[in-house]
């Protein structure tokens, strides 16, 4: 392993790389490529164990950097350690993913990936939210992007029209569900 390969000038393949402890995470993961691929941005999508491939792993993260990748998403249930490995090997961003697991419905995995040592952080989002995990990628790399960034402001204003939409709705429906001319949902101060 090249402990400076991610200073190497990198090459051209996708930036976002999705990895994943298990066949089992990918119904997680999936959300996260969806997302990634909403916005039109290429993403390389693999399985791989911190445990059961330590060295697949070992090789993946130490050259994701020269194979162009710009941030990592590394999904992982249980004992979870495949993004804080990820995030040891290399110094792309690195989001780590807790997939819910079956006897701790995911805080195990939420802790193993969020409770990193000082000096290499994970960035994790909540259990099983993929999708938020495809945004974060998305946003890192907007920060060098100004077109993708135009993208997820549009992405922005789409749901605050969605819940304006859903207040509005609500607030068309109270006076079927008010008492006496009184809002169903007081606003109380
Ligand atoms: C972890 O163990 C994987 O990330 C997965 O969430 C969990 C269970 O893996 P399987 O037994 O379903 O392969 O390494």
């Amino acid at each position: 392993m090249d402990e400076h390969s991610s200073f190497v000038a990198p090459s051209s393949g996708p930036p976002i790389g999705i990895v994943m402890g298990s066949d089992s995470d990918l119904p997680t993961m999936e959300l996260a490529a969806a997302m990634v691929k909403r916005f039109g941005v290429a993403y390389e999508l693999r399985i791989l164990s911190a445990h059961r491939t330590p060295l697949e792993m070992v090789d993946y993260a130490s050259t994701a950097a020269e194979r162009g990748l710009k941030v990592i998403i590394a999904g992982a249930g249980g004992a979870a350690h495949l993004p804080g490995m990820v995030a040891a090997i290399t110094v792309l961003p690195v989001i780590g993913v807790p997939v819910v697991s079956k006897a701790l419905s995911g805080v195990d995995s939420l802790y193993s990936i969020a409770q990193m040592p000082a000096g290499i952080p994970v960035a994790t989002v909540a259990i099983g939210n993929g999708a938020n995990g495809g945004l974060l990628a998305l946003q890192i790399l907007a920060t060098g992007d100004s077109h993708l960034a135009t993208k997820l402001y549009h992405y922005r204003e789409s749901l605050r029209a969605m819940v304006r939409e859903k207040n509005a709705r609500l607030q068309g429906t109270q006076g079927l569900q008010g008492h006496g001319g009184e809002p169903a949902h007081p606003h109380h101060v």
